[in-house]
């Protein structure tokens, strides 16, 4: 079975191999937790992806998330192709990232101010430079599992891209930039307690994905978020949530509006950008006034606000200001999870799902999993069987047991019986 692209990506990916580090430009995206050929894309429409040897696939990964409202979305590619006949990138200020800039803080109470940048990653690691120069604090504390872009403070149990290739942390991190990281049990407040208590006041901040997305998905457990913003406010700390994956897919203003959680900076990335590779953190504007020139912490970049990105996040964006959307997009969520959970059943298979907004998840596991713990010990081989018998019937999932599964506003009811069929062929195998 494990045999994954056709003929057209073998080659490809053949070819990709001698000038491209293990052929593909994110480590996931080889296949690695799942055997085979990595399929290569070349056309996207609505929940479609279209492969090189001619192949339909139902997307499930959505581009990790960033793609909300479906490959190629009419109004977008009109919107984009607008503004690029004015210019790709001037290097200075646009009225674009102006008008991103305060739909964001319009519609995410926490956030007065916001400074885009390029990536998920760029946004965590200024937020975390920020937290450090704000409270003049050293430590960051992070959940085991978690997943934060790939700065090298960051790169401490790091949930999926890590673990997927076996590796527990990365070399070329030196022991000095990531000994200032801590980590925690994801949903054990008292794991946090611990820390705080054994580091004396040096702990900066607490950076957390609201829901977490990078060791399949696990949402959080009642009061866990209440109470890191709670410790945090008594222990002088700041509270980051890294919203890279949940801002704007969870809810209208993220899983801090779900949750009723206020931080104090908000990483931002994927669905902002429409598409296109866009990041941004944001934040009181006592903080953020922080950041250069308005205050003294460096931090700058010649393609962020870059105006095509901002045309295409901006119009997202205001396509995503109707809440019955996030209605729409979490029933369908749950259609996809009661497929699984469903055919799981009637295949006397054991299966965890979970859901939140735009976004699900599923382990192959006998009980509900909490934290990375619990992850880990979910069935990995029959996830890659189950991941081939699925692309085989034409669905493309994550290609990794620790990622979750992204859907769009033109995934509806004939792609829930699409997969439902798939899920019934594949569990039939395993
Ligand atoms: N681990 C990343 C998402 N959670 C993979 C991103 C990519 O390959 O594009």
């Amino acid at each position: 079975m494990k045999q994954g692209g056709g003929t057209s990506s073998r080659a490809l990916y053949e070819r990709g191999l001698k000038v491209i580090p293990g052929g593909v430009n994110s480590p996931v995206r080889a296949f690695g937790a799942v055997g085979g050929v990595p399929v290569v894309f070349n056309r996207g429409e609505g929940p479609y992806l279209m492969d090189v040897d001619g192949q339909r696939f139902l997307d499930l990964v959505m581009s990790w998330g960033a793609i909300i409202l479906g490959h190629a979305h009419p109004m977008i590619v009109s919107k984009i192709t607008e503004a690029v006949k004015s210019g790709t990138s001037f290097g200075a200020p646009c009225p674009d990232e102006v008008k991103l800039a305060e739909h964001i803080c319009g519609v995410v109470p926490s956030v007065e101010r916001v400074r885009m940048v390029s990536s998920g990653t760029e946004a965590v690691m200024s937020a975390i430079r920020l937290s450090r120069a704000y409270t003049q604090r050293s430590k960051i504390l992070k959940f085991r599992g978690c997943y934060h872009g790939h700065a090298d403070a960051m790169l401490v149990r790091a949930g999926s891209g890590v673990a997927t290739l076996g590796l527990p942390d990365s070399p070329g991190v030196p022991p000095g930039a990531a000994g200032d990281t801590l980590v925690a049990r994801f949903n054990d407040l008292n794991s946090v307690i611990g820390l705080f208590d054994e580091s004396k006041e040096d702990i900066a901040a607490v950076i957390v994905e609201p829901v977490a997305g990078n060791m399949g998905m696990i949402p959080p457990a009642k009061g866990f978020l209440e109470g890191l913003r709670s410790l945090t406010s008594d222990r002088g700390a700041l509270l980051i949530l890294d919203e890279v994956m949940t801002g704007f897919r969870v809810g209208p203003s993220g899983a801090q509006g779900l949750y009723g959680i206020a931080p104090d900076l908000t990483t931002f990335g994927k669905v902002i950008g429409g598409g296109f590779p866009v990041g941004a953190f944001g934040g009181q504007a006592e903080i953020m006034d922080q950041m250069a020139p308005a205050g003294p912490v460096y931090q700058a970049g010649t393609l962020s606000g870059n105006p095509i990105a901002m045309r295409a996040g901006l119009a997202t964006l205001e396509y995503l200001a109707d809440p019955s959307v996030y209605q729409g997009l979490e029933s369908m969520s749950y259609a996809f999870a009661e497929a699984l959970a469903s055919e799981a059943e009637r295949a006397g298979i054991a299966l965890q799902t979970s859901v939140v907004g735009g976004m699900f998840g599923f382990y192959f596991a006998e009980d509900t999993v909490n934290s990375w713990e619990e992850a880990e010990t979910c069935d990995r081989e029959r996830f890659a069987s189950f991941f081939h018998g699925m692309l085989e019937a034409g669905v493309y999932l994550p290609p990794s047991p620790f990622e979750a599964c992204f859907i769009s506003t033109t995934h509806g009811d004939p792609e829930v019986e699409y997969f439902r069929t798939a899920v019934r062929a594949a569990m039939s195998i395993l």
